[in-house]
């Protein structure tokens, strides 16, 4: 009885579990931690939680190397505290969503086991294992985590395919049994309660048959060699359709349901189940129009993807260090305000487990000074709470979490950036401009530890990443406790969205849309307007005209001038 996808009204909070909360003083945090947090995430007013991945994992990436996908990673806990999670959640008026990564598997997963043990066997085309000169890899594709795509297997004795680390060896999905295997790894999930998963690098599942060499022209524009024939495959659309149909559609009951929650932020009775899971795909060089094919209403693939256009600045890539403009940002979303059929839904995101903090990106030093990160952290938090499609957060950023100042690549733990580092200088970069680089780039600035209190509150032990920043006043504590706080300004925010709709499904309208500064819009729906003003450079600036009567719900006073990086959201009449 409810018209619109749940997931379009939602706001979903990524956990990166092994960050977010230590249970056990081992340093490495767990379901449990997660559990026993379940209630600053309702408090927040989260509608669904997605987990980095928590299965059995050598964590050669970090959980992105599954080894099992029906077991929990030994350091992260059980089935049974999973089965505590998601009826946690469900109890709370939340949903959860996992992470399934089907694109590889870890080289520990019983499956790559028994094809490297007997490739004639029935597990022998599970993987792309290719025989040949054990000095000449099959192609001349490159890893996303640094040299050749190939790693030759000795047991084997062939070469097998690893985009991503040497540990991650890519499924080949045009046999038909791997297909049956993920989706009932799939249906196996749905059935014990989960509401959907995220599907890491699912639009790389499908590779051009015979495996042909990249171009050496789109490799040296896209960084990787290859590309080309896995970004955007062959078979993609056909098989995310047969996995939405045989995984993700439910045959069975769920052991749980989340409750509904009201738009006062109380709870009523638990709802049926969804029929099918929501699958919101992470894929890396998607632009616009391919996404719409792959996520368009009703075409039977995704729901939602992840467009990756939006985190850095033309011209630039991660590992740049360079502020980051945010007229790209509204440049972006307006292109896809003007592309998009008004059925179409977009995932709105500024931070990730893969990146640097935006808020750091934006202004490389100056969030040193608190009022500066407090405010830009309102600002960031307001465009991404009431932009028209379904907003991501990712842990700590209702903290106004910043990038932290790694010394060395000695304190880093993420393979990609110590691969990185070691290819750099091996290819004879000094070593200064290798380590910025890395510094720039690196994923660990994300995954430090949450701070739950000013001393950490992390774990008791020494966490397995070291770097929770400790600047007064930002600790989850410090932040739930003050009224003006940038986690305060996220839970009004987003209570403020559950009671007026023209700031989920409201139609989007710019407002002095070629203002490089002014960062403004309308969001509309019946009667009920709203007005989303922020001014995104460092200087106090004349308030633009708006006409109407405007009366400000959050921020204000609506003042001539607007404050650097003030942001107010105001009702029109
Ligand atoms: O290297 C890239 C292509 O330019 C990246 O965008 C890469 O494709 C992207 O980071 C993929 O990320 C996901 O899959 C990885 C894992 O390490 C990441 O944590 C995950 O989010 C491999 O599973
Ligand atoms: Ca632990």
């Amino acid at each position: 009885p409810h018209p619109t996808p749940w997931w379009r009204e939602a706001v979903i909070y990524q956990v990166y579990p092994r960050s977010f909360a230590d249970s056990n003083g081992d340093g490495v945090g767990d379901i449990r931690g997660i559990v026993g947090k379940l209630d600053y995430l309702a408090d927040l007013g989260v509608d669904c939680v997605w987990l980095s991945p928590v299965f059995a994992s050598p964590n050669v990436d970090m959980g992105y190397d599954v080894s099992d996908y029906r077991d929990i990673m030994a350091e992260m806990g059980t089935l049974e505290d999973m089965d505590d999670l998601i009826k946690g959640c469900h109890d709370r008026g939340m949903r959860l969503i996992l992470d399934l990564v089907v694109n590889h598997t870890s080289d520990q997963h019983e499956w790559f086991r028994q094809a490297v043990a007997d490739p004639e066997g029935p597990y022998g085309d599970y993987y792309f294992m290719v025989d040949g000169d054990p000095g000449t890899p099959p192609n001349n594709w490159t890893s996303f985590f640094s040299g050749s795509a190939w790693g030759w297997n000795e047991e084997a004795g062939k070469w097998v395919l690893h985009l991503f680390a040497d540990g991650q060896m890519d499924l080949n999905w045009e046999s038909d049994s791997v297909r049956d295997e993920v989706a009932d790894i799939v249906s196996w999930w749905m059935k014990r309660g989960i509401d959907g998963f995220r599907l890491d690098v699912i639009n790389y599942i499908s590779k051009r048959h015979g495996l042909p060499d990249g171009h050496p022209f789109i490799g040296k524009l896209l960084e990787f060699i290859g590309v080309e024939h896995f970004f955007y495959g062959p078979r993609l659309h056909e098989f995310l359709r047969g996995l939405r149909r045989e995984g993700f559609t439910r045959r069975e009951a769920p052991a749980s349901t989340p409750r509904r929650r009201l738009p006062d932020g109380t709870l009523g009775e638990p709802q049926g189940p969804d029929m099918i899971g929501f699958m919101v795909g992470e894929t890396p060089g998607i632009g616009m129009e391919l996404g719409r094919l792959l996520s368009g209403y009703g075409r039977g693939e995704l729901d939602l993807i992840f467009n990756f256009d939006v985190l850095d600045n033309p011209g630039h890539v991660r590992w740049d260090l360079y502020d980051y403009q945010l007229w790209y940002l509204k440049r972006f979303y307006r292109a896809y305000d003007k592309h998009l059929a008004p059925s179409d839904w977009i995932a709105v995101f500024l931070d990730n487990h893969d990146n640097p903090r935006m808020l750091s990106k934006f202004a490389h030093g100056k969030e040193s000074d608190p009022a500066v990160r407090t405010a830009i952290g309102k600002m960031l938090a307001t465009i991404q709470l009431t932009m028209r499609g379904t907003p991501f957060l990712f842990q700590g950023q209702e903290l106004a979490a910043i990038n932290h100042a790694f010394e060395d690549v000695e304190q880093l733990r993420d393979v990609e950036s110590i691969n990185r580092h070691a290819s750099l200088l091996a290819d004879g970069m000094d070593p200064k401009k290798a380590w910025a680089q890395i510094l720039a780039g690196s994923r660990d600035h994300s995954r430090v530890p949450m701070r739950w209190t000013p001393d950490g509150g992390f774990s008791d032990g020494p966490a397995w990443l070291a770097g929770t920043d400790t600047v007064e006043g930002f600790s989850a504590e410090e932040q739930v406790a003050d009224p003006d706080s940038v986690y305060s300004w996220h839970k009004d925010l987003i209570s403020l969205r559950r009671r007026h709709r023209a700031l989920t499904i409201g139609s989007l309208k710019w407002v002095h849309k070629r203002n490089r500064f002014y960062f403004a819009y309308q969001r509309k729906l019946g009667g009920e307007v709203f007005l989303i003003e922020c001014n995104t450079s460092d200087k106090r600036r004349k308030r633009p005209h708006v006409a109407g009567r405007i009366v400000p719900v959050m921020g204000g006073p609506r003042g001539r001038w607007m404050e650097p990086w003030e942001a107010t959201v105001s009702r029109v009449y």
